[in-house]
């Protein structure tokens, strides 16, 4: 079975599963952002990826493999509580397969959140910023490969408007105070040297990370809304006198993980 064939699967078991019939929104969510989802009420049923078609077990900390269905305000909510990396050795299927399912379950708007460094000094740690585009520095695609079979998607798509204009003037408008960025996606699990952010900031990135774009590239393939939300965390390699470290970037998350469950709550109604 190809991989957009086990997200049809996947999608099924997850209606089943959660009995929820479709979805509007689906959401993930990154480090320091799972926290903070509370906020959004009650999930009416958490369904585990282990007993989903094609999901991997997360193995970062901080990520457990879940997706929680809830009802906002008559806006039906798929919140996945864990994500998966290339730098954890998945293959990129493996990797965009959460997104193609909730997609395969209705859902229309892709909300990608994530945790990642910030290039500009005058962005602090604990700022969210919208991402405005994406430099995609994985050097793959999901795409790769066999085209998809008819009606599952094309062999090419055109990533202009990837992330979408109309879901950020509807953040700007419920919240004008967030800048915008552009994500240079890496594979990590090393961080930059500065010399690396020298280029990242050389070819108009503002944030790196090590997830995303690739996630970004398969929702926009299948034709959802994008809208990417990043939590600077730390301050990129050689842009502030410290050194990096992971803990640091888990408590950014901790410290700002009420304000970020509040801002979702304020945006699922408005997108
Ligand atoms: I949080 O400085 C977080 N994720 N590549 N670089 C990359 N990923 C990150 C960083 C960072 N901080």
């Amino acid at each position: 079975m190809n991989a957009y064939e086990t997200a049809r699967v996947a999608a099924d078991e997850l209606r089943i599963y959660s009995g929820f019939d479709t979805y509007d929104i689906a959401i993930v969510l990154g480090s320091g952002w799972r926290e903070g989802a509370a906020a959004l009420g009650a999930p009416l049923s958490a369904v585990p990826t282990s007993s989903l078609s094609g999901f991997v077990t997360p193995t970062v900390a901080g990520h457990t493999g879940t997706i929680l269905s809830l009802d906002v305000g008559g806006v039906m909510v798929a919140l996945l509580t864990g994500r998966v990396h290339l730098y954890e050795g998945h293959t990129v299927d493996e990797v965009v397969h959460p997104v193609r399912t909730v997609i395969a379950a209705g859902a229309s708007k892709v909300v990608l959140t994530n945790a990642c460094g910030g290039i500009d000094p005058a962005t602090s740690p604990g700022t969210v910023v919208v991402i405005r585009d994406h430099i995609n520095l994985t050097a793959t695609s999901p795409m790769e490969g066999p085209a998809p079979p008819e009606g599952l998607g094309s062999r090419f798509v055109d990533l202009t408007d990837l992330y979408s204009a109309r879901l950020r003037a509807a953040v700007h408008d419920a919240a004008p105070e967030l800048a915008e960025g552009v994500y240079a996606g890496f594979r990590g699990p090393h961080y930059e040297t500065p010399a690396e952010i020298v280029m990242a900031r050389t070819m108009g990135a503002s944030l790196v990370g090590m997830s995303t774009v690739l996630e970004a590239i398969a929702a926009r393939h299948l034709a959802a809304e994008v809208l990417g939300l990043s939590l600077v965390s730390n301050y990129a390699a050689g842009v502030s006198a410290g050194p990096l470290n992971h803990l640091e970037v888990l408590e950014a998350g901790q410290n700002a993980a009420a304000s970020l469950g509040a801002l979702l709550a304020q945006l699922v109604p408005v997108l």
